[in-house]
C-alpha cells in the first residue's frame, strides 16, 4: 500500500518542524475576520505546527471557495485537514469529500460508526482516486462517547486498518482508549488526540497514551498570546517525547 501524500506531508511537517500540534481553527464569524485570522495563523503561526485542521464553523462563516484561495495560498508550506465527520450514505460522503479535496484540503475526517459498506467506501473511494488522506473517528473526547462509540471502538479501529485509512481520532480525555487504539493498530495508523487544553486534558497527555498528535484549538487560539502557548505545548511535547524514548 502506497503511503497517502497526506501522511507523507503531515509526518515530513512534523519532523522538520518538530510539532505534534494539530491546530483546531474553528473560528466563525465574519467572513473576512475569519479568513484574515486563518492567513495570521498560516503567516505566523503555522511554522510551530503538523497540520491546520479546519472544522465546519469556519467552512459554514467562509464558504468553500474563498478558503481555497487561502488553502492555495499556503499549501506547499502547510497541511490541512478539514474536520467535517462526514456520516452520510456512499454517494453524498462522495461528494463532499470531493468539495473539499478540491478545495485543497490534504485530508478529511469521517465518522467509522457509518460502517464501510454503502457509507465509508465512498470517502476511501475518493480519497484513492486523488491520493489524499482519511481520518476515521473512533472514539470522541466528550462524555457521552462511552453511550455508543467507545463499545464500537475497536470495531471501528478494525474497519480503519482494513480499508487503510491513514489515522484515527481517539480521546486524550481517555488514555486507555488511546492506548487500546495504539495496541490494536500498531504503527499502521496516525492517532490524533483532541481534548487537551479547553477539554481538560494536559497538554502532552494524548501523547503519553501512544499519539502520533494531539488536536489543540482554543487554548491556542483564545491565548492573548498563541506563539507563547504553542511553545510552551511544544516544551511538554518534548519531554513526554524523550520519555517516551526511554
Ligand atoms: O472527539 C473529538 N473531539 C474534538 O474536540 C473529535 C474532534 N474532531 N474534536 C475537535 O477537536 C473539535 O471539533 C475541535 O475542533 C477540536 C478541539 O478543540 P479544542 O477543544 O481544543 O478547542
Amino acid at each position: 500500500m502506497l503511503e497517502s501524500m497526506f501522511r507523507r506531508r503531515i509526518l515530513d511537517n512534523s519532523f522538520n518542524r518538530k510539532s505534534r500540534i494539530v491546530l483546531a481553527f474553528d473560528e466563525y464569524g465574519d467572513k473576512n475576520a475569519v479568513l484574515n485570522r486563518l492567513c495570521w495563523v498560516c503567516e505566523h503561526l503555522s511554522e510551530y505546527l503538523a497540520c491546520v485542521k479546519i472544522g465546519y464553523p469556519t467552512i459554514l462563516s467562509t464558504g468553500l471557495s474563498e478558503l481555497k484561495s487561502i488553502i492555495d495560498e499556503f499549501s506547499s508550506e502547510n497541511v490541512f485537514m478539514a474536520d467535517v465527520k462526514i456520516a452520510d450514505v456512499s454517494h453524498t460522503n462522495s461528494l463532499i469529500a470531493k468539495l473539499l479535496y478540491e478545495a485543497g484540503f490534504d485530508a478529511v475526517i469521517a465518522h467509522g460508526f457509518i460502517g464501510y459498506e454503502g457509507g465509508l467506501e465512498g470517502v476511501f473511494k475518493e480519497a484513492k482516486g486523488l491520493n489524499r488522506g482519511v481520518v476515521v473517528v473512533a472514539s470522541m473526547s466528550h462524555a457521552g462517547s462511552v453511550e455508543f462509540l467507545d463499545p464500537n471502538m475497536e470495531r471501528i479501529v478494525q474497519t480503519a486498518l482494513k480499508h487503510h485509512a491513514d489515522g484515527v481520532v481517539a480521546p486524550a480525555t481517555r488514555a486507555h482508549i488511546v492506548k487500546r487504539v495504539r495496541e490494536i493498530a500498531g504503527d499502521s495508523l496516525l492517532i490524533f488526540t483532541p481534548g487537551v487544553g479547553a477539554q481538560g486534558a494536559e497538554y502532552g497527555s494524548g501523547l503519553s497514551a501512544g499519539a502520533d498528535f494531539e488536536i489543540i484549538g482554543r487554548s491556542i487560539m483564545y491565548s492573548p498570546n498563541p506563539i507563547e502557548t504553542v511553545l510552551e505545548v511544544k516544551k511538554k511535547h518534548d519531554g513526554v517525547l524523550a520519555d517516551r524514548a526511554c
